[in-house]
């Protein structure tokens, strides 16, 4: 078969961060393909065209986040009405399986290792069989190197992703990393990751593992052999691996790390204890995160603070305190976010469950628009303080007052931070994201005519008609799969894991999916639930509300 691996641009503004990295994922998938079949890469967000009418293909696979949806479906239906096959996978189609059946011939839910020769197999035959879900995670020292020969090496700073480890012990709340690639770590040979960055031929490296500093004798051993190679590497971290162990900190920088994204959530202890990030950090109180953030210093290494507005606990003075927080401590680089209820999350679960859910438009769920109604803020602060914050964060004069601190890569931190700057202003001039916005901004012709009624309601209508359509289950009495607006958090979490961590995550889902279970029977149908959400009144922060 002729097959074509797409990741679909999901929106401009989105920024630095969406459009240079190449998709590992769709890398992968090409490399596990078995040579019989012919393969092929489109990547929008790096400019190429994804197109209907080519003859030269048979099957297409799409890859999507949550933001990615909406242009994920307008592909897939396009490639469907010229009458090819169409596979979905990635973090939304596994979370939000029937919605995705609705514009494709196959669903893989979670990892794609262990069901893709299956999937191809069925799909050659003519014999899709709709969902396809993995029995247990894949194996990583069986991962063969990435196609990145399929498409040419953009620039010279562009970023090399790699993977050395899946997983994450933690269940934070807003985080759908966990219950896609389990609470067990899962590490990868160190001698595959050094022969695929040698490989490579790239100076920058990404690691994608949500946490480089997972184990310690690991990443020793990883940063050991990345010191003889000439690159310069980023990846995620948690405070208390890196701050906590300046031995191992030191090799690191040895070793090429320049940054490490940081994710501070919050700086409200509360907050950290209600989403559970505490866990992870295990520092709450600003001095104690501050004095972590002066150990990276002290190690050369540019800190790239990921904050999140729109905690419960969080009020309008959130913002400046924040401010003031990152200036005084120097932080070189600021990811800012508003709170978003990814589906699958089990802060999804909450807000869906106080009607706080505001839209299911999945375009909206950017990081940048409120899609909820916050406790102690309006919606409006939330977005229009998350996107001052990002713009005064990257303005001229502080980018230049924190130089000094961050020094030790002096074109590099000024580079990534008028970057930056550049997509905090680009997002400035798009105040509300739409998608008739997007596609006037990114100047490209929508594909597929516009569907009647608003987003909303088409998403929460075609998520019912999938389920009827596509689950034989769909009619059983109880069965939440098919018309709960998220699918369940334990969906692809497999069974099989042996480790205690991976069985009381299991429990405790189990026991939430009842939960949503006996709510989803008794509200009926996705249209009842959106009809409860609709008539609740907005709430009002406290500070406007009469006294
Ligand atoms: C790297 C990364 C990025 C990169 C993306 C690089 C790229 N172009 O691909 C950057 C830094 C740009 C990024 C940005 C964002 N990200 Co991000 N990112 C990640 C991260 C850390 C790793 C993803 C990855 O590449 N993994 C390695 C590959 C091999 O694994 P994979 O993608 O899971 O693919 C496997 C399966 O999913 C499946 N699969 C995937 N696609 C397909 C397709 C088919 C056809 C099939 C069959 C199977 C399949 O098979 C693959 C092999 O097993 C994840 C965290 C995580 N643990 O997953 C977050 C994550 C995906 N990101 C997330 C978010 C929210 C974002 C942002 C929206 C944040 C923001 N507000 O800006 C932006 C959106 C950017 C955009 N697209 O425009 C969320 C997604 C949640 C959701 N429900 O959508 C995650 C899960 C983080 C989290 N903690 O919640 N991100
Ligand atoms: S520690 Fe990071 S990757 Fe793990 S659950 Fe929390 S936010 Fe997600």
């Amino acid at each position: 078969m002729r097959i074509r691996f797409i990741y679909p641009d999901p929106n401009p503004r989105v920024g630095l961060s969406g459009r240079k990295v190449e998709s590992a994922a769709l890398q992968l998938l090409a490399a596990i393909t078995p040579s019989t079949h012919d393969v092929s890469i489109v990547q929008e967000h790096l400019g190429d065209a994804v197109r209907f009418d080519d003859a030269n293909v048979d099957l297409v696979g799409i890859t999507a986040m949550t933001i990615q949806a909406r242009r994920a479906y307008e592909i897939a239906d396009g490639y469907r009405s010229a009458g090819k096959t169409v596979v979905l996978g990635g973090i939304h189609p596994s979370v939000q399986p029937n919605e995705a059946l609705q514009h494709a011939d196959a669903v893989v839910v979670g990892e794609a290792e262990p069901v893709w020769s299956q999937v191809l197999a069925d799909a050659t035959t003519g014999h899709l069989r709709g969902l396809y879900r993995g029995k247990e995670y894949a194996d990583l020292s069986q991962l063969p190197p990435y196609r990145r020969d399929l498409f040419p090496k953009r620039s010279s700073f562009s970023l090399g992703s790699v993977q050395a480890a899946r997983g994450c012990p933690y269940d934070c709340s807003f985080c759908s990393a966990t219950l896609f690639t389990g609470r067990k770590y899962r590490f990868r040979p160190v001698e595959n990751v050094i022969a695929e960055i040698k490989a490579m031929g790239r100076r920058f490296i990404f690691f994608l593992d949500d946490n480089i500093f997972a184990s310690e004798p690991y990443c020793r051993a990883l940063f050991s052999e990345l010191k003889k190679l000439d690159v310069i590497w980023v990846g995620q971290a948690s405070l208390h691996l890196t701050a906590g162990n300046p031995d191992l900190l030191e090799l690191a920088a040895k070793s090429g790390c320049f940054s490490l994204f940081v994710g501070i959530e919050s700086l409200n202890e509360s907050n950290l204890r209600a989403t559970g990030s505490l866990a992870k950090n295990k520092v709450s109180t600003p001095e104690e995160i501050g004095r972590s953030i002066r150990v990276l210093h002290d190690h050369d290494i540019i800190v790239m603070a990921g904050v999140i507005f729109g905690f419960d606990d969080d009020d309008p003075d959130v913002f400046d305190r924040t401010r003031e927080f990152l200036f005084d401590n120097r932080v070189g680089h600021g990811s800012f976010s508003a709170l978003t209820p990814f589906p699958g999350t089990k802060l999804f679960e909450a807000l869906h469950a106080q009607s706080r859910i505001t839209t299911y438009d999945w375009s909206k769920y950017d990081g940048a628009t409120a899609v909820f109604v916050p406790k102690l803020i309006t919606a409006e602060q939330l977005q229009e303080g998350t996107r001052r914050m990002g713009v005064n964060f990257y303005s001229t004069p502080k980018i230049l007052r924190r130089l000094w601190t961050n020094r030790h890569h002096p074109f590099i931190y000024l580079a990534t931070s008028f970057a930056w700057r550049h997509s905090c202003r680009v997002e400035n001039h798009v105040p509300f994201f739409t998608p008739s916005g997007y596609w006037k901004e990114s100047g490209r012709k929508s594909t597929v005519p516009e569907l009647e009624g608003s987003a909303d309601q088409r998403l929460l209508a075609s998520a019912g008609r999938g389920a009827e359509q596509r689950n034989p289950d769909s009619d059983k009495p109880g069965t939440s799969e098919a018309s709960a607006p998220c699918q369940e958090r334990q969906s692809f979490i497999h069974a099989s894991e042996d480790s205690n961590a991976e069985e009381e995550a299991l429990s405790d889902v189990r026991g939430r999916v009842l939960e949503r279970s006996t709510r989803v029977t008794a509200t009926g149908t996705l249209m009842d639930l959106s009809t409860e959400r609709r008539s609740t009144p907005q709430r009002t922060a406290p500070s406007q509300r009469p006294r």
